[in-house]
């Protein structure tokens, strides 16, 4: 539960967030002024109706400037400015994420000075926000929600006593092109956006008594003693290339604001809640069993002075809770801020960003068992292959086959390159983004899937790449093949070949591989693969003993930018690990230059890689100066300003520091920093599909549940595994073979649960 004593005044960071993936609301728990600002996820500005020549920001002329500056680069000249703007995208259009309106409360015949036992809370278990007060001997309660099923908002209000009710209620919205309609019980907020883009939100009264009256800007409820208002809203967006037009919202939002009407408040809640804890319940985090009663904005406070396990765990549940509200079947997926913003002018245009942000948005998706939460990304990504087709094209002068994506996205396809080089090229977020994809497949084992959708989206992705790579003689004169030009985000030379790139290529490259064997497939193309993937130039190992980030040994050990994006083959990747130790080591040095600053993200991104690093402290040390120093009081992420992706960035870092299976081989409990000496987890996933629980004192294991969603081989790695048995359910002894002191091997049956106990 978050909770506090005071109603939110700012909304970015006090306000509370309610969503079900199409809308979010940020609920203020105003006690006399209520304010629930909302969202719908596909309304944006930009796109072909705001400049009709808008093609995904591609600009012709663009493949012959690429190819003078590979020319240059390879002849160790430096390109001129005019060249690396040519090979830019064009900003026109990009739009940005738009507010949609405001609902506000105004209580009659509430006097502040009278109220007592103000609390405001977010319930985590149920997906739910309230407010409760008393006033003048009368207790007010009102509860807020937003229904996944039925796609509404739901708020009830109401008073102990009979009659005790009085309020105002008016819809507003911040765009020029609007207007409201007020019917007896209802209203009716319709608009265009200098796209054209028309939306719309309809919202209801519902009182079992009391009087309703209205004039043409608000409606007053009196004497009543409880009140529904159910609100839905949508625009004319459909994620369809290329003109991302369907039909008007309005006979879709009467059509579930009737049907809500008829479900009632006490169906709508109920259905909520089952939707809602059949993804919530999946996982159970035990870091504690110490109960905080401080508020939410003072459990922060007191934890820049005092860790507190508690606060670690309720962060890791909020991140669960957001991704659940901001990224469901069907909707966009999450963008910067996930569903929540209260601006036309964003920072970002809290778009979908490839070059960590987004990734990172979907890092926990899978290992905190939430993957029908991951769908819409997948099918984002897979709406992004056609128009990145023209980009590879004009961009990079590949016509048959090939797809890409760069730095900033929109809901209108802008595949095309940033319009500032040394933000806006990189071609590598295609590979970056089939991790994501890939990872979903590697977790749940659904193969049609991968055959209709992830695999075919990899392949052409892989495509682009076995064509756009070229070739580069180092001074012992052995070629290599890399990327050209190449910037490693968001900083250093332009040049080619870095790290960045190259690691994601190789990720990709052997991906793909794996994915045409899964599905048996593909030979030739696996061979073409399985050759340029030998020859890609490999991260090195730098003068100062660190992961080189670029082709040439120039990386200074005070370098503390926030981006180390040459440790992506780390994590998410999997080229670095511990079985190759001199790289493993290299990235640890790499990881003590950074430093343990940066922005909210930033942060988010070294848990998991000290994670994968096996240092469980560090990692947790990270994760505190993050709570420290980057989470609102509302425990948002800040960048500054609030940006969502440092929120599932920790929670797929505390997931990486309790269960690991990046190689195959499940690892429970790899980096337990000594704060979470005893606890338990129930429920995270591991790759193979393999549903996991894990009990521990004193820092050391003493039980395992693993359930067998596949009949998969199932590889356990745990320092003196031999110290444990392996029972089924009915007690049974199950045989395994010892691998290694700490590894063992044993074949599952599908559905099957398997407990491995301390002798
Ligand atoms: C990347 C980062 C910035 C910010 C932006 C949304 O460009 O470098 O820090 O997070 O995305």
């Amino acid at each position: 539960m978050l909770w506090y004593e005071q109603e939110a005044i700012n909304w970015e960071n006090e306000a509370l967030p309610i969503g079900n993936g199409f809308i979010g609301a940020m609920i203020f728990g105003g006690k006399i002024n209520d304010t629930i600002q909302y969202n719908e996820k596909t309304l944006w500005s930009g796109g072909l109706g705001e400049f009709n020549e808008y093609c995904g920001g591609n600009l012709t002329g663009a493949w012959e400037a690429v190819q003078e500056i590979r020319t240059l680069l390879s002849k160790g000249e430096a390109p001129n400015e005019n060249l690396y703007k040519k090979v830019c995208g064009n900003p026109k259009g990009f739009g940005a994420y738009q507010s949609f309106g405001t609902i506000n409360l105004e209580f009659l015949g509430v006097d502040e000075k009278n109220i007592s036992n103000y609390r405001r809370e977010l319930d985590l278990n149920e997906g739910i926000s309230r407010v409760f007060y008393n006033c003048d001997n009368v207790s007010y309660t009102r509860e807020y929600f937003c229904n996944y099923p039925s796609n509404v908002i739901a708020i009830n209000i109401k008073a102990n006593l009979k009659n005790k009710l009085n309020f105002i209620i008016s819809n507003s919205c911040s765009h020029e092109k609007y207007n409201v309609n007020i019917h007896y019980d209802s209203i009716v907020l319709k608009g265009k956006l200098k796209n054209g883009m028309s939306f719309e939100s309809l919202l209801k009264i519902i009182v079992n008594d009391g009087a309703i009256t209205h004039n043409d800007k608000n409606i007053k409820v009196m004497d009543a003693t409880s009140c529904t208002i159910i609100l839905t809203a949508g625009t004319d967006y459909i994620n369809s290339y290329p003109n991302y037009k369907g039909p008007n919202p309005h006979n879709n939002i009467i059509k579930r604001i009737n049907t809500a009407i008829i479900k009632g408040y006490e169906y709508l809640k109920k259905e909520h809640i089952d939707d809602y804890q059949n993804l919530f319940q999946r996982v159970k985090l035990n870091l504690t069993n110490k109960k905080s009663y401080l508020s939410t904005d003072k459990l922060l406070n007191a934890y820049k002075n005092e860790q507190s396990n508690y606060l670690e765990e309720l962060f890791f549940n909020y991140g669960r809770y957001l991704l659940i509200s901001s990224s469901r079947i069907g909707s966009l997926p999450a963008n910067l801020q996930g569903v929540w913003n209260n601006s036309n002018n964003p920072p970002w245009s809290s778009d979908y960003h490839f070059n960590v942000n987004l990734q990172m948005n979907y890092w926990p998706v899978d290992v905190t068992n939430l993957s029908p939460c991951a769908v819409p990304l997948i099918e984002y990504v897979n709406s992004l292959v056609e128009p990145g087709r023209l980009t590879a094209k004009i961009h990079c002068g590949i016509n048959d086959g090939g797809w890409v994506v760069n730095t900033m996205n929109n809901p209108f396809g802008f595949t095309a390159m940033g319009w500032e080089f040394d933000w806006g090229w990189a071609p590598t977020c295609n590979a970056w983004i089939c991790q994501n994809l890939w990872q979903y497949y590697k977790f749940n084992g659904d193969k049609d899937y991968l055959k209709s959708t992830i695999y075919p989206i990899m392949k052409e992705a892989s495509e682009f790449w076995s064509k756009f790579l070229v070739e580069y003689t180092d001074k012992y004169g052995k070629v290599y093949l890399v990327s050209s030009p190449s910037f490693s985000p968001e900083h250093g030379p332009r040049t080619f070949g870095t790290s960045y790139d190259q690691e994601l290529i190789w990720q990709l490259f052997t991906d793909t591989i794996h994915g045409s064997e899964e599905l048996n497939i593909d030979r030739k193309f696996r061979e073409v693969l399985i050759d340029k993937r030998e020859r890609l130039l490999k991260p090195k190992i730098g003068k100062h003993g660190q992961v080189q980030e670029w082709i040439e040994d120039i990386d200074s050990p005070y370098d503390k930018h926030r981006h180390i994006s040459h440790l992506v083959g780390l994590y998410p990747g999997n080229q670095i690990n511990y079985k190759e130790i001199e790289m493993f080591n290299a990235a640890k040095v790499t990881m003590n230059n950074r430093g343990d600053g940066g922005t909210g993200w930033s942060k988010a991104n070294k848990i998991n890689l000290w994670a994968r690093l096996l240092d469980g402290n560090r990692a947790h040390k990270l994760l505190q100066e993050q709570l420290k120093s980057s989470i609102l009081s509302n425990l948002f992420d800040t960048h500054p300003p609030f940006q969502i992706d440092g929120n599932f960035g920790a929670v797929s870092g505390i997931a990486e520091m309790l269960l690991q299976s990046h190689l195959d081989i499940i690892e429970p409990l790899p980096a337990l920093p000594k704060a979470w000496k005893d606890g338990s987890y129930e429920g995270l996933k591991a790759r193979g599909n393999f549903e996991i629980s894990a009990y521990w004192s004193n820092s050391t294991l003493d039980r395992l549940i693993i359930k067998s969603l596949l009949g998969n081989i199932c590889t356990l790695k745990y320092e003196n595994i031999n110290k444990f048995v392996l029972k089924d359910i009915d007690g049974m002894l199950i045989p395994y073979t010892v691998l290694d002191f700490d590894k063992i091997k044993f074949s599952t049956i599908k559905n099957k649960i398997y407990f491995l106990q301390k002798i």
